[in-house]
């Protein structure tokens, strides 16, 4: 696959066109995936979608905090994970809820991380799912240190990890791939191409062309791919993920899709781009088109969007009404996790810290 979509050419892997209709050129990369997969991928894209819509409501009611969205992406963070093994790693940013939740994580941690509290972190039954990263691409060199874990103990499974089209600027990515290839670490990184960095527009970001040919000069294949079409997603990560257990090291995917939403509940997208650009890609929206793949397949209708979304809606309520009910984040956690027992000096930080908010509240 990674010859015949050579990413110097701008050649992008597409199955599904924008009305869902299985393209000509795109028939011989469909995935093979049962109907009951079908549904299941579909399913997972709604779910983030209204989790989202959802936490974007708590939002603005002042229940959570400041919180960015997947909105629009849903079909690369999904469809990813379910191409993988329950045993493969995820090493996320923090756009990747359909991912997060298709991987196992719950709503309630989300909802918790957003809320203050690192317990949310840590999703039930420990899933392979490292924590959200928000320093842009610190997680590139942890997955790649993961891989690098996976090859050392001559283990199969490969670690996947996410970040943005301005992720690609910072050391981080260059110091994460170039090990990543120079070891043959099983990783796959994805880079969600979602035309902008906050308000910075992607033509800004880089002089590449592609951001999936800068895999070229890492020594890994790297591929773009539309990243608004589920089946698409699934069939450039399995082939992604086959390379990597395989020996071969890694693989850039530079998935091809647009942030709907704005970059965070703090921003104004409209400051910097424009209504028709924003409508322009609606009509590209991963769920609509997958919709329509699955209902002219007589896999899914509109009482079962309807029912779905209430569930969903109703899930996430309760999961918001349990966070609201969680006990307050103990000051210490904030000073707990780096070293397994404390060092004097961090010790030293946390009496200050108390101290302070002590004389804070006195006040
Ligand atoms: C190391 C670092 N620098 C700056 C920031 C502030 N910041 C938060 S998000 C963001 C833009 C990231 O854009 P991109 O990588 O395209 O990801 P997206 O938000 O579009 O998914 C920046 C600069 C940060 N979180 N970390
Ligand atoms: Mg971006």
């Amino acid at each position: 696959m990674f010859d015949s979509f050579d990413p110097l050419k701008g050649k992008m892997l597409r199955i599904l066109d924008e009305r869902g209709k299985v393209l000509k050129a795109g028939q011989k990369w469909m995935p093979e995936l049962s109907d009951e997969e079908l549904v299941d991928g579909y399913r997972a894209m709604v779910r983030a979608r209204v989790a989202d819509e959802r936490a974007v409501s708590y939002q603005r009611q002042g229940r959570i905090f400041t919180l960015p969205t997947n909105i629009g992406q849903e079909a690369s963070a999904v469809g990813t994970i379910k191409a993988l093994r329950p045993d493969d790693w995820m090493v996320q940013s923090y756009r990747e809820l359909g991912g997060v939740l298709a991987k196992g994580g719950t709503v309630k941690n989300h909802l918790a991380y957003f809320s203050g509290s690192e317990t949310g972190s840590v999703h039930p039954g420990n899933p392979r799912l490292l924590p959200l990263s928000v320093p842009i691409t610190s997680q590139v060199t942890h997955a790649a240190g993961i891989g690098h874990s996976i090859v050392y103990r001559g283990g199969d499974e490969v670690a996947i990890t996410f970040f943005g089209d301005g992720g690609t600027s910072q050391g981080d990515f260059n110091e994460g791939l170039n090990w990543a290839a120079v070891y043959k670490c099983p990783v796959i990184f994805v880079c969600n191409n979602n035309q902008y960095a906050i308000s910075l527009g992607r033509a800004a970001q880089t002089g590449s062309e592609t951001l999936a040919q800068k895999a070229v000069a890492f020594g890994m294949p790297g591929m773009i791919v539309d990243g608004n079409d589920y089946l698409a997603v699934v069939a450039a990560t399995r082939a992604a993920a086959e390379h990597g257990r395989a020996g071969k090291g890694p693989v850039l995917l530079e998935m091809y899709t647009y942030r709907m939403g704005a970059h965070t509940t703090s921003d104004d997208p409209s400051i910097y781009r424009s209504k028709e650009e924003e409508e322009s890609w609606l009509a590209k929206d991963p769920l609509i088109r997958m919709k329509a793949f699955m209902v002219e397949r007589k896999l899914w209708d509109e009482d079962k969007e309807e029912a779905l979304r209430k569930e969903m809606g109703a899930e996430c309520d309760e999961a918001m009404r349990e966070v609201e009910n969680m006990d307050p984040t103990p000051v210490e956690d904030i000073f707990r996790y780096q070293y397994e027992s404390m060092p004097p000096e961090l010790e030293r930080q946390m009496q200050d810290y108390k101290a302070f908010l002590a004389w804070k509240e006195s006040r």
